[in-house]
């Protein structure tokens, strides 16, 4: 028998602590789904059950991952995926996982994947397209930060296949940011978390290892409209554009009146960076540079789906100059330029950028 003690605590055993903890007061992410589920009219469950694949897919990922350093997954595939960037053998494990899982939960009709470089068509094994759904996932963004336990993760879109498209195509696929019926991210940190809207509030699931269950820790999320911290690398100071050098000018300037300089909080991971800032306030900013002069972040599985869920939060998200939700796609790979958290700060830095602020 397992006993748990906390320092000068009587040691209890394990099952009278852990029976204390009552798990029962937290909802899971399947109750929740259903309640919410009941409260739409005439829903058949077919979404609830798209959700839950994607929360499968992701509880296997996750597991998968925390063996990164002892089962050979971790490091390079050898490849080179559509983006040109080296693909991590974790990259293809995860997109296949939640290809796998979609494929088999029957919802899904249409998946966009930053693994692969075209759409792909999902048809259930009676050879018919029944799936309503169509999702676009970064499946595992971050990756090469795996090998040094750096904290990654899954961000997925979801839109509805436009009513007598016919077959799905990637024409289905692009589809303005405004149009997601859902959007979330999974992210694999010191507790691997489930995040996710459907344009009713965000809410936060954090899983349960023991149980195998996400349960409902972070209900109603909602991002401060302004903080002292600032996410971007900074390595790329020279290619700026002159109003965002003057936004950071202005963030570090000496002003203890007003809480400057603020503090850089930079994981190199999107996921990360923007969960922290979801929850603490701040921005992330990838702005145009001189190797990725459209931004590094991807429109359609990356900025668009975090975008509906920080502005579900209170926040906002924009290129710099226009809304994120309402940029019209070219292209399933396309990138952006991105200015994602509290909405105060991404404001001023669009006042920045168009030169109707200065640093002083
Ligand atoms: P850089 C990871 O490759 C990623 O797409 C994001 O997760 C992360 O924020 C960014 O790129 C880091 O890019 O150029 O600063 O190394």
């Amino acid at each position: 028998m397992n006993d748990v003690s906390a320092p000068g605590q009587h040691a209890v055993n394990f099952e009278t602590w852990m029976s204390g903890q009552n798990y029962t007061r937290f909802k899971t992410l399947e109750q929740f789904i259903i309640e919410r589920q009941d409260s739409i009219p005439h829903s058949t469950g077919a979404f609830s059950r798209l959700i839950r694949d994607l929360s499968v897919a992701g509880k296997i990922v996750n597991r998968d991952m925390r063996r990164a350093g002892l089962v050979d997954i971790a490091g390079t595939t050898g490849e080179v995926n559509v983006q040109g960037e080296v693909q991590q053998k974790m990259d293809m494990l995860a997109h296949n996982e939640f290809v796998r899982a979609l494929k088999r939960g029957g919802e899904c009709c249409l998946i966009g994947s930053e693994e692969h470089a075209e759409a792909i068509p999902i048809s259930t094994q009676s050879g018919d397209q029944d799936g309503q759904y169509i999702v676009l996932l970064d499946p595992l963004d971050g990756s090469s930060n795996i090998e040094v336990n750096v904290s990654v993760g899954t961000i997925f879109s979801i839109y509805r296949l436009p009513d007598d498209y016919g077959e799905p195509d990637l024409g289905a696929a692009l589809q303005a940011g405004l149009n997601q019926i859902a959007a979330g991210y999974i992210v694999y940190g010191s507790s691997t978390m489930f995040v996710y809207t459907t344009g009713d509030g965000v809410n936060g699931f954090t899983l349960e290892p023991s149980i195998g269950e996400f349960l409902l820790s972070h209900p109603e999320i909602r991002t401060p409209k302004t903080a002292r911290s600032y996410s971007i690398n900074e390595g790329n100071y020279n290619s700026f554009e002159p109003g965002l050098r003057e936004y950071i000018k202005w963030m570090q300037a000496l002003e203890p009146h007003d809480g400057r300089p603020y503090s850089t909080r930079y994981i190199g991971s999107f996921v990360s960076d923007f969960h922290r800032n979801l929850l603490k306030g701040g921005i992330y900013i990838y702005p145009a540079t001189e190797k990725n002069p459209d931004g590094k972040l991807r429109l359609m599985y990356e900025a668009n789906p975090l975008a509906f869920i920080v502005e579900q939060a209170g926040g906002r998200a924009s290129d710099g100059h226009q809304r994120i939700l309402e940029r019209t796609p070219e292209a399933l790979h396309q990138r952006t330029p991105l200015y994602i958290g509290s909405e105060e700060m991404v404001l001023r830095a669009e006042r920045f950028l168009a030169g109707k602020e200065v640093a002083g």
